[in-house]
């Protein structure tokens, strides 16, 4: 019997599934072909899913700590016992340090709006530091919002209509496929497809024209384009009059960005930069899909903000096939109902996710005693892993890992919770990549002893004696509370086909920017009077950023983007997939590769201030003088000395506060025998 399912996987499609279920297993999962946008195909690690399921390597009991802090040995315990250890350790450490020693650590490993969130009025009730969800979008969002205002951008689906697409920093055919036929559709109507990023991806493999640029030059590299098409007077005056701010404001900052100094700055020769930017506006419907890669820059808010302008000056947002898109979707309500925040204490400490590594090492006052992580990896995801892997290991810290599978993180667990996978829960799901909402029943029951995200947190509330009425309640009243009626979103959605498990369209225009913008001003804000109070530049600025950490010493780039067999840290449990994968590889242009005598396929080390990490070398032009690539989480303890987070940093970007994942000066050398 096939069942409906949607993917839970933090990726932008949020794919409509369908598994086939035997006595009580998946055997089989394929896309559904009445999803409107994900359209019937998945992705190759999707279709893995009935070995991530029922995987022997899932944990299925609770476990208890026996071994060595870090060894990973563990012996099964009741889950009576394992969450009366828990709930002990979180009333002595709050009772000895207050509850501020306590601290959550979360992210995206399920999706789903309830379980996602569900540990949130948990650990506001309790007092815990707070957890500022970081890691990810918060630069791009910052910078997309100080242009245009927040809230969904232009639906990717109208790109089939364009006549000259940008793909800025995303490699779409890797994080985000279902957005490729509809950009395919228009390079087949005659519509070139012009990919900007630093190293040629799979996506770069299938543009046009593919702009090496230098990593974190965008913002400098989106005023050259202003610069010519302010100069050549190929702007829509129209447009920047009614609908912009600050347009004489910009013309002086452009200005400065001719193509002859940009083309220094962003390593792409000045004709290049030229047709580029001339394409852009003869264009009758210019678009532009940005990923998130230039927002992991330390000036990546800046960079995505810049970018977003681009559409303001040549009137693109009137333009049927025109625009720029970052996210879609939205959640039907603020979900207040299930997080709670009310319930926090207002002078609560805050811990920024992308220094965890500092939050376990330096913090005093209280000093971090619990870290309680669910649905997340750090010990691979987070930044400067050094740091994070010497605070993991504290003697002095409990530990709690609810986690499907042995990871890296669960290796220093005093406590290990077996969650349940997204197919044995019922969730609401909504995406970032289209602007449809999905609810999901599960599919087979819970593996073993596994629980889910909200029903532990429930159980451990009964445990605290906490009362409120929110830690009482289950999966569908929490999906009932999001569905009010009178939320903007829910305008006209069917809640009877919303119910049968049928995705079902949110009240999202496929152009948001047709009624005007969300700034302050209610216009395209090329001067930001927000920004400016903040003490920050108030217009774009293509000032670079390198890493400050690289002194002299090291004079390579390294970005780190994603994997097209893993997501983020995941899938690395799947067998298959990881052979297919290999051992982790690095990427060098031959003459940097030459000059330190590095050939294809040599075992090599790439280290710098903050850690190391070893590869084998992969020597192709594919990338460019100077810099290195690194593509995926791999899990150091199944692929050793691989884990590229030990190279990056825990700066924080100039808005949004998130991780510079692709902004790192290192070296690189032959592996020593
Ligand atoms: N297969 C697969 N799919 C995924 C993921 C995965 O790990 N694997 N991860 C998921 C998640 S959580 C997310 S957030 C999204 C991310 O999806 P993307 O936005 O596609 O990923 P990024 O890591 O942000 O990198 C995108 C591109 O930016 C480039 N880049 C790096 N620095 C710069 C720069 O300074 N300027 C420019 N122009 N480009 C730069 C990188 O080389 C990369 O090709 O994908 C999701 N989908
Ligand atoms: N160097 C570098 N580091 C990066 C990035 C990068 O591009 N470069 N990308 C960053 C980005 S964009 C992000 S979003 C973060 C992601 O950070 P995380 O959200 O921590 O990413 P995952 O690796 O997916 O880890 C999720 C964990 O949840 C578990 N899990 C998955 N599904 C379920 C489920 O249904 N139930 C339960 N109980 N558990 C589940 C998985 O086994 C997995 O170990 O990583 C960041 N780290
Ligand atoms: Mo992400």
């Amino acid at each position: 019997m096939w069942k409906r399912a949607v993917c839970t996987k933090d990726c932008p499609d949020t794919c409509g599934l369908l598994a086939k279920v035997e006595n009580g297993l998946i055997v089989s999962v394929k896309g559904d072909p009445d999803h409107p946008f994900t359209a019937g195909f998945i992705c190759q690690k999707a279709g893995h899913f009935p070995e991530h399921v029922h995987s022997p390597k899932r944990i299925t009991t609770p476990l208890r700590r026996i071994g060595p802090k870090g060894a990973g040995q563990f012996e099964p315990v009741s889950w009576n016992e394992a969450l009366d250890e828990v709930a002990f350790q979180m009333q002595s450490i709050s009772s000895e340090f207050g509850p501020q020693a306590i601290l959550p650590y979360s992210y995206a490993g399920h999706m789903g709006l309830v379980h996602r969130n569900a540990g949130h009025a948990f650990f506001n009730r309790l007092g815990a530091s707070h957890l500022d969800y970081t890691i990810c979008s918060s630069a791009a969002t910052a910078g997309y919002e100080a242009s245009l205002g927040s809230g969904p951008s232009t639906e990717i689906q109208s790109a089939a209509q364009s006549d000259y697409i940008i793909i800025w920093g995303s490699n779409t055919l890797t994080t985000n496929i279902h957005a490729w036929p509809h950009f395919k559709t228009a390079q087949k109507a005659g519509a070139k497809l012009v990919v900007i990023d630093p190293y040629r991806n799979r996506t770069a493999q299938k543009a046009d024209v593919h702009l090496m640029i230098k990593p974190g030059t965008d913002a400098a590299l989106a005023l050259a384009m202003m610069q010519v098409l302010i100069d050549r007077d190929m702007i829509d005056h129209d447009f920047i009059s009614h609908k912009t701010i600050g347009f004489e404001k910009l013309k002086a900052r452009a200005s400065e960005y001719t193509p002859s100094r940009t083309s220094e700055i962003c390593g792409l020769t000045e004709n290049s930069i030229i047709s580029l930017a001339e394409a852009y506006g003869k264009a009758k419907s210019p678009y532009i899909r940005t990923g998130w890669g230039p927002a992991r820059q330390l000036k990546g808010a800046m960079a995505m903000r810049t970018i977003a302008l681009l559409p303001a000056l040549v009137g693109a947002f009137d333009k049927p096939g025109g625009g720029i898109t970052r996210a879609l979707g939205g959640a039907p309500s603020d979900l207040n109902s299930l997080i709670r925040p009310d319930l926090g204490l207002p002078c609560t400490r805050t811990v920024n996710m992308v220094e965890l590594g500092n939050a376990l090492t330096k913090l005093t006052d209280p000093p971090v005693k619990m870290l309680y992580t669910y649905l997340s990896n750090p010990a691979v995801v987070a930044p400067q892993s050094r740091d994070v892997l010497a605070g993991l290991a504290r003697e002095d810290l409990f530990v709690v890992v609810q986690e499907m599978f042995h990871t890296d993180t669960t290796s220093y667990a005093d406590i290990v919770l077996p969650g349940a996978s997204f197919l044995e829960v019922t969730d609401l799901y909504r995406a970032y990549g289209h602007n449809y909402i999905q609810m999901a029943q599960p599919v087979i029951p819970r593996v073993g002893q596994s629980r889910s995200t909200l029903d532990i947190f429930q159980d451990l509330a009964a445990r605290l004696s906490f009362k409120n009425k929110v830690f009482s309640l289950g999966e569908m009243d929490f999906i009932e509370n999001f569905l009010v009626e009178d939320s903007p979103y829910l305008k006209g959605v069917d809640f009877e086909m919303l119910k049968s498990g049928k995705p079902v369209r949110l009240n999202i225009p496929s152009n948001p920017y047709a009624d005007g913008f969300t700034t302050p001003s209610g216009k395209v804000e090329f001067y930001s009077q927000t920004m400016a109070d903040q003490g920050l530049d108030p217009l774009p600025d293509g000032q670079v950023l390198r890493d400050p950490d690289g002194g002299n010493k090291y004079c390579l780039e390294f970005i780190t983007p994603p994997h097209h067999f893993f997501l983020n840290s995941a899938f690395n449990e799947i067998d298959a997939l990881r052979e297919k994968v290999g051992q982790a590889r690095v990427m060098i242009h031959p003459e940097t590769a030459g000059t330190r005598g590095i050939a294809d396929g040599d075992p090599v080390r790439v280290f710098n201030d903050r850690g190391e990490a070893s590869f084998l070398a992969h020597v192709t032009y594919d990338t460019q003088i100077g810099l290195l690539v690194a593509e995926g989480l791999h899990w150091p303890s199944l692929s050793p000395g691989s884990g590229v987070n030990q190279l990056t940093s825990q700066r924080l970007t100039d808005m949004g506060k998130t991780c510079a994942f692709h902004c790192n000066l290192v070296e690189v050398q032959p592996q020593a025998n």
